[in-house]
């Protein structure tokens, strides 16, 4: 799911716009056999049978959908948005990219009398792409927040992922897809990983199973896609699936499936472990913005003159990394905790040019929190991080401030629902929030010489201290907090956090392998994803992390950076272990 702007209105928490309706009450009973327009008398279906390069595109005003319209343009496209219900029905093609939450997503779909126009579109069988809530509410009902009515078009409830036996939710990243019937638009996807990110899903039944084009495995099978005639409906991102989900959106688009090129068998099977590139980007000091690298956070030269180390140019390494097979890139404003984000424009430009070629998700942190500039005007987390996904984020990554909020949680066991953390997951989605954790080892001699967990290191501290405990920082590892890493993953689960980015200061830049012990320590101790990063320094990083530890991504730098070790031998190293990978 993508994510709203500030303006739409659609969460409870913003400010709603006069187009858009006042959310009621959800969670109401509703009976499904209901249709789900009453009249449609003045509406008809009459698109034209010529063939153009315009795809109709149904934004309804609840989310960011640029990385959908980045894709459908480097297609060639042109895409025409929908202003009233009667441009869905003269669409030639309609795609529908479902953002936000379900209950909001049909509230406004009913109240503009979209829903009634696109049933009508629907049920004439016009061609129809859903991605993602775009798949979900085609179904009778969702539990999320509810049960709340869909479209009914389709039979099925969407339902939560069940996480009670340790599956870790959201399903985040790449999986496998199984055919089940030909859709035209899947061919040759089977055994290829495609990206998924989302907490519901729908079971395929013996109602709906004529429906079904593919499935995916996670922790049980679900319904990955449905096709009937022209109606076609992804569970997963095709925008942010590389070149399988760019053949996909191709062969929607093109009537004459000749123009898409095949694909080579591929072998996937299961959620692949994801390799990202991570690229620390501050301004240097001649003012241009660029991607550099600390040794244990420190980032300056101290050669000559004390420069920041200059790695390269941010867009440019992006894109070079998609090319080389990066499953994810993030971009972390590592001076974020001193300026203000939406001041930095070159930041946010550097995330819509990247989103315009780049087609794997995008996270970017660094200075996600209240702020108050110069001239007294107060911006809000939710501010900030709707400016980042406006501008081609699909993830926000919060680093000090969620720690901030950890450590009042914890000791007031109250979940305010004020801090950025829970706003901007309540509004996005948890799977749209990543917690970045800059902790550093604190080295004991015995558990109860330190307040938090403590684990039993592999190898013993300076002065032969077996036990260690890792203190949270802020400010880039300026400052410890009286905080715990294993303290701090939990109480961000509770208030909200999708996923764990999990860097660790002593092992930053060392290049000799990852914090095994701390890995272990917070994989273990949540239910969400959990990335490690910080350390990597040869291929055999990558397969020891995953081998001990149940990290579901491995995150690099400086090797990357440096060219030490290029993507595609990590890859092709960790497939040779037997560890499945997207190639
Ligand atoms: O606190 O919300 O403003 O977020 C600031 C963000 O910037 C945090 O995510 C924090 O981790 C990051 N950050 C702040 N200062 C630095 C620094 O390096 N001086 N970078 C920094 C953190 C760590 C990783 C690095 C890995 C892999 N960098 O992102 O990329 O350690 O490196 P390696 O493979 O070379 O070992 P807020």
């Amino acid at each position: 799911m993508e994510a709203p702007p500030l303006s739409s209105g659609v969460a409870s928490n913003l400010r709603p716009s006069p187009l858009l309706p006042r959310l009621s009450p959800i969670g109401r009973l509703w009976n499904p056999r209901e249709p789900c327009s009453k009249s449609k008398k003045h509406l008809s279906v009459h698109a034209s049978l010529s063939q153009d390069s315009t795809v109709t595109l149904l934004d309804y005003g609840a989310g960011n959908v640029r990385s959908v319209r980045n894709a459908i343009r480097y297609l060639g496209f042109d895409i025409k948005d929908v202003q009233k219900p009667k441009d869905i029905l003269s669409a030639n093609r309609l795609v529908f990219p479902g953002v936000g939450a379900f209950a909001a997503a049909m509230e406004v779909l009913n109240h503009n009398g979209m829903a009634e126009a696109l049933c009508m579109y629907i049920e004439k069988d016009r061609p129809f792409l859903g991605i993602c809530l775009g798949l979900q509410l085609l179904f009778e009902s969702s539990e999320e927040n509810g049960p709340v009515k869909g479209l009914g078009l389709v039979p099925g409830v969407v339902g939560r992922f069940d996480s009670s036996s340790g599956l870790r939710v959201p399903h985040i990243g790449w999986n496998a897809v199984q055919i089940t019937k030909d859709s035209g638009i899947l061919d040759d996807i089977e055994g290829q990983h495609v990206y998924f990110v989302h907490s519901y899903r729908v079971l395929s039944s013996d109602a709906n199973k004529d429906w079904v084009s593919s499935t995916c495995n996670y922790g049980e099978s679900f319904i990955s896609s449905i096709t009937r005639g022209n109606i076609h409906a992804v569970q997963f991102h095709p925008e942010k699936s590389g070149d399988i989900g760019l053949s996909i959106l191709r062969r929607f688009l093109n009537t004459s499936s000749s123009k898409t090129k095949k694909l080579a068998c591929g072998k996937a099977s299961k959620l692949a472990k994801r390799v990202i590139a991570c690229l620390d980007v501050r301004t240097n000091d001649k003012g241009d913005l660029v991607v550099t690298k600390g040794d244990q956070y420190d980032v300056r030269e101290h050669r000559d003159r004390d420069e920041v180390r200059n790695l390269g140019k941010p867009v440019e390494l992006a894109g070079q990394y998609y090319k080389d097979g990066a499953d994810e890139v993030s971009f972390l404003n590592i001076t974020g905790f001193r300026d203000f984000p939406l001041g930095d424009l070159p930041m946010l430009q550097v995330l819509r040019c990247t989103s315009e070629n780049v087609f794997v998700p995008l996270t970017v942190g660094g200075g996600i929190r209240d702020f108050t500039d110069g001239n007294g005007r107060h911006y809000s987390s939710l501010e900030v991080a709707s400016e980042y996904f406006r501008s081609g984020a699909d993830k926000i990554s919060i680093g000090s401030d969620a720690v901030f909020a950890a450590e009042e949680y914890i000791r007031t066991g109250v979940k305010t629902g004020k801090s950025s953390l829970e706003q901007i997951s309540r509004v996005y989605g948890n799977q749209a929030v990543v917690v970045s954790i800059d902790p550093r080892r604190m080295y004991v001699r015995s558990p109860d010489d330190a307040e938090f967990k403590t684990v039993k290191v592999t190898t013993p501290g300076p002065l032969g201290e077996e036990y260690a405990w890792y203190q949270c920082t802020v400010n880039g590892g300026r400052e410890g907090r009286p905080i715990g890493a294993y303290e701090l993953a939990k109480a961000v689960e509770e208030l909200g956090a999708g996923e764990i980015l999990l860097n660790c200061i002593d092992c930053d830049g060392q290049g000799q392998g990852f914090d095994i012990d701390l890995i272990k320590l917070i994989s273990e101790a949540v239910t969400i994803p959990v990335i490690a990063s910080s350390g990597a320094g040869a291929v055999e990083h990558f397969s020891e992390v995953f081998k001990k530890t149940s990290a579901s991504a491995a995150l690099a730098a400086g090797i990357f950076h440096r060219k030490e070790v290029p993507i595609l031998s990590v890859k092709e190293h960790l497939l040779r272990e037997g560890i499945e990978v997207r190639t």
